[in-house]
């Protein structure tokens, strides 16, 4: 589906609904799309549900791509792709500099969101990646008990995170604040859960702990592996 298509759906659906100001269709011109969920908006309940898909990606994931598209377009900065944009916050000028890590930060955490959840997700990863977590993080369990825990105690908005020390060949977790992405850091992200409350706020309510635990029914640990395959050549 193409931006546009998408953001005609967002205008059918949307009566009452406020779209930030990056919102509107008039300044979401520029480099960066909104690319289409890999499954149905219902593919992933009873573990999240359909409408919390919907509005996630299409009005807060678009919003994230229009802000970074504001920011960027016409400059020399549009040429980067949003991750190189993201890990080289650092050098970027003032200016733009807190849209890239909020929006450019959005774009990618939700990109990578999306594409390690599945429909038929859920279990525990095997090979490569099982022996890395056994050899770096004690083990699946030890690994759950830290991944969860660094997204439920992530206080207010952020992200929990399995990640890649790339010098060190060493997986970490640890937790991120709004959108900041482990990329600032240096890290390279296999998964990521998203703990914004507007994730699983329609779903849970309060209950971030039971979101967290039925993501685990989602992980699609084929492609963890593969950003884990990636990351360690590179
Ligand atoms: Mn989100």
């Amino acid at each position: 589906m193409k931006r546009r298509d998408f953001l005609s759906a967002s205008v059918a659906l949307g009566a009452g609904f406020a779209l930030p100001r990056w919102g509107s269709a008039a300044d979401s011109s520029g480099p960066y799309e909104l690319a289409p969920l890999p499954y149905a908006h219902d593919a992933l309940e009873p573990h999240i549900d359909a409408r919390t898909m919907e509005i996630h990606h299409s009005r807060h994931h678009q919003a994230y791509v229009n802000g970074l598209n504001a920011a960027v377009a016409g400059t020399e900065w549009a040429e980067k792709t949003p991750d190189e944009l993201v890990a080289m916050i650092r050098e970027l000028p003032e200016e733009i500099r807190t849209a890239v890590r909020n929006h450019g930060g959005g774009h990618i955490n939700h990109t990578l969101f999306w594409n390690t959840m599945s429909p038929q997700g859920g279990g525990e990863p095997s090979g490569e990646l099982a022996k890395a977590i056994e050899r770096d993080l004690g083990g699946f369990d030890d690994f759950a008990t830290d991944f969860s825990n660094a997204a439920i105690r992530q206080f207010g908005s952020g992200w929990g995170w399995l990640c890649l020390h790339p010098a060190k060949k060493r997986l970490v977790v640890l937790g991120t604040a709004n959108q900041n992405s482990p990329l600032m850091r240096g890290l390279v992200p296999l998964l990521g859960v998203d703990v914004w409350e507007h994730a699983y706020y329609l779903q849970y309510q309060n209950r971030r702990a039971d979101y967290v635990k039925a993501f685990f029914n989602v992980i699609d640990w084929d492609a963890v592996a593969q950003n884990y395959a990636a990351a360690h050549q590179s």
